[in-house]
């Protein structure tokens, strides 16, 4: 078996879909476990450059996409992304892309909620990307969700609709927020049934035969694990699991199908929305790094912290996650920078800490302990041989290997698929 899963070893946005997109062509079938349209995906396919948020990135490539049952899905953003890509050429249709008749559906009344929630918690708000993930998740956990096959049942939807309306309505009521009715929202959702369920089936069946015949399966991971539900910096962090192991029980396979598990990092460390981050630069780095690295949100545009590479806290991630190689992005964004830091644990009220203490307020208050290390002159954007790298760079990329306790497997030198070095 030659499976793949690739997931985050920051808080996102290190570059996991050139990575996959990469990986992808070495694949059959590429599927998405977790998350939503909160994930933001940019690839670059020659002139054309993609931003998908749902779709799962292998379907650039012309292989099969699936969603697992594990995504919150969102229908019309999903429809909103499939007419999208098409405009840019693409083929997408129930041929190429399948989804999980059990996967829990994302309606408007979840943006909202997590809109007035974000509003109503003020300065303290998680910074969410308000697309109504977290009570899309809860409605999940909750028993209430509306489901992809429950449209092909109408009294099925309307039962849950009630119940949902209940559940939801006395939130709105409390945040004083405009509540749902409900015959609009069945209305829509009927609507949406003959464009949504001819993509829908079990999934987890395609995938055992799929075993069966030998196909190779990528499993495309969405944010990371330090914004995994329980393992990331609670409660700053998404609504589902994000960790390798995530990807059986959100796909429908065993845990010996998730193969082998590789991390993405970048060589520093950004961050979007709210919460800890021991290593952020107030300075004129950070913002060098942000405006070199083009660190905004693909969803939301909102601008990212950026800061030193965080070892203490990807190697907690490498441990959690079940990463067994590591893939660094973005070298190239610290060529000719004099120094560079790199954060190898943490001082938590005097004391030294290897990992992230799991308190919310001692997180807060962990201040990162540095190693400081020589930059390098040359460029390293672009290279494609571990020969083309000043020696300085290669340190670097050494040093990160010790102190997360993970090989480098992968380099990716520019946002171009082919700008890639295989160290492994
Ligand atoms: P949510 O919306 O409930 O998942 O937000 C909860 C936290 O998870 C973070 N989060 C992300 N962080 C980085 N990238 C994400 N995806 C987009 C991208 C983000 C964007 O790839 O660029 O466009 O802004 C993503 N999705 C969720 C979020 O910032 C909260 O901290
Ligand atoms: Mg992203």
């Amino acid at each position: 078996m030659a499976n793949v899963t690739v997931i985050g070893a920051q808080w996102g946005d290190e570059g996991k879909g050139k990575v996959v997109d990469w990986l992808a062509s070495r694949a059959d079938i590429v599927v998405r476990f977790q998350g939503g349209h909160n994930a933001g995906h940019t690839l670059v396919v020659g002139s054309n450059t993609y931003k998908l948020s749902l779709l799962p990135s292998g379907i650039v490539r012309g292989k099969l996409g699936v969603i697992g049952n594990g995504v919150v899905l969102d229908p019309d953003a999903l429809l909103a992304e499939i007419s999208k890509v098409r405009a840019q050429g693409l083929d997408v249709g129930p041929h190429n892309l399948r989804i999980a008749e059990n996967v829990p559906l994302i309606l408007p009344l979840h943006p909202a909620l997590d809109r007035a929630r974000e509003a109503a918690r003020g300065e303290d708000k998680i910074g969410t990307t308000g697309r109504g993930i977290g009570p899309a998740y809860e409605d999940k956990v909750g028993r209430r969700s509306v489901r992809l096959c429950d449209l092909s049942e109408p009294e099925t939807l309307s039962a849950k609709l009630d119940e949902l309306l209940l559940h939801h309505n006395a939130l709105f009521r409390g945040l004083g927020a405009p509540e749902f009715e409900k015959a609009p929202l069945l209305e829509a959702l009927l609507a949406l049934a003959p464009k949504l369920l001819p993509y829908a089936e079990a999934v987890w069946e395609r995938l055992d035969a799929a075993r069966h015949e030998g196909k190779r399966v990528l499993f495309e991971g969405a944010q990371a694990v330090m914004l995994d539900v329980d393992h990331g910096t609670y409660p700053y962090v998404t609504s589902s699991n994000t960790v390798a192991g995530s990807a059986a029980a959100g796909a429908g396979v065993g845990p010996d199908q998730v193969g082998l598990v590789l991390g993405i990092a970048k060589a520093y460390a950004t961050r979007v929305g709210s919460g800890p981050f021991p290593s952020e630069l107030h300075d004129e780095t950070g913002r060098l790094l942000g405006e070199r690295g083009h660190e905004f949100g693909t969803v939301t545009g909102r601008p990212r912290r950026c800061g030193w590479f965080d070892a203490a806290m990807v190697r907690q991630a490498v441990k959690i996650g079940g990463v067994q190689g590591l893939v660094l992005t973005k070298l190239d964004v610290l060529d000719g920078l004099p120094e560079l830091k790199l954060c190898t644990g943490y001082r938590v009220d005097g004391e030294v800490m290897k990992r992230l203490p799991a308190a919310m307020r001692a997180q807060a208050r962990a201040e990162p302990i540095f190693e400081v290390m020589e930059g390098w002159s040359g460029s390293t954007r672009g290279a494609r041989s571990y020969a083309d790298l000043p020696a300085q760079a290669v340190k670097y990329v050494r040093r990160i290997e010790e102190l997360v306790e993970a090989p480098v497997m992968m380099l990716s030198t520019s946002p171009d698929r082919d700008d890639t070095i295989s160290l492994r």
